[in-house]
């Protein structure tokens, strides 16, 4: 394969990220609450969502981010929303969901239409494949991939060997987006993920949960929160950091 015709920075080191602040593309942001997540104190932002990925809503939003203290990244899942612009783009799976085109399918149907137009400006070393794990019902991501939500914390820690330390995937995501998950469940991924990145989503509303969240993960997301209660985002930060 040829060089690529540009230089990328290189990728920030997201593996010492705490604290991760996700926005949604599709959301009205206020400025106020960007500006709380901004003193947060929060690690990264990552723009991510499962509806509305559109090219416009996240090039809208990467524009608003242009000054932000911290690395902001993309979490690419519609083949539109893949823009340059982020310090890293993660690529989700979902390991639970029945349909191979959540595990491999769609990725490659978007790489065979990116490959023959861009595929020299693909910045390879920034991209990170996530393994998800999505685990409330009642979130768009489980409605969309109709996942198997129902897992015992023996089935999530036979997906996290399997994930972790067969395929080798650099991040395992406990998703419950929406509400707080089984830190039960979440403690039996990060038991059995060998070298994989254990990243816990969902719910997040208070230092409390962020702190018991932080225990298992290695790094607690929160959304929600920002568009809800900006204000209390600094506390998660705070107590991810100290448990
Ligand atoms: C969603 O995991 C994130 O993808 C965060 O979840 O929005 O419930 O905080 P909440």
């Amino acid at each position: 394969m040829a060089p690529s015709p540009v230089t990328w920075p290189p990728a920030p080191d997201w593996r010492a990220w705490r604290h991760v602040t996700k926005l949604d593309p599709d959301r009205p942001l206020s400025p106020a609450a960007l500006d709380a997540v901004y003193e947060s104190g929060t690690d990264a932002i990552v723009l991510g969502g499962s509806t509305g990925m559109t090219q416009q809503a996240v090039l809208d939003l990467l524009g608003r981010l242009a000054d932000a203290p911290v690395p902001v990244a993309l979490e690419v899942s519609t083949l539109e929303s893949a823009v340059p612009g982020p310090a890293l783009f993660f690529i989700p799976l979902v390991l639970n969901a029945p349909e191979s085109r959540w595990l491999g399918g769609a990725q490659a149907a978007a790489m065979a239409r990116l490959l023959p137009v861009v595929g020299e400006y693909i910045p390879w070393d920034l991209l990170v494949p996530e393994a998800y794990l999505v685990l409330n019902p009642d979130c768009t991501a489980a409605q969309l991939t109709r996942a198997t939500t129902d897992l015992t914390p023996q089935d999530a820690a036979a997906w996290a060997a399997f994930a972790g330390r067969v395929l080798r995937l650099p991040v395992i995501y406990v998703e419950y987006s929406g509400a707080f998950g089984d830190m039960a469940l979440l403690q039996a991924v990060r038991e059995n993920a060998g070298e994989a990145h254990v990243v816990y989503g969902g719910g997040i509303r208070s230092a409390a949960q962020a702190g018991l969240a932080a225990r298992h993960a290695h790094t607690v997301v929160v959304g929600n929160l920002v568009y809800e209660a900006p204000e209390r985002l600094r506390e998660t930060v705070a107590a991810a950091r100290h448990a």
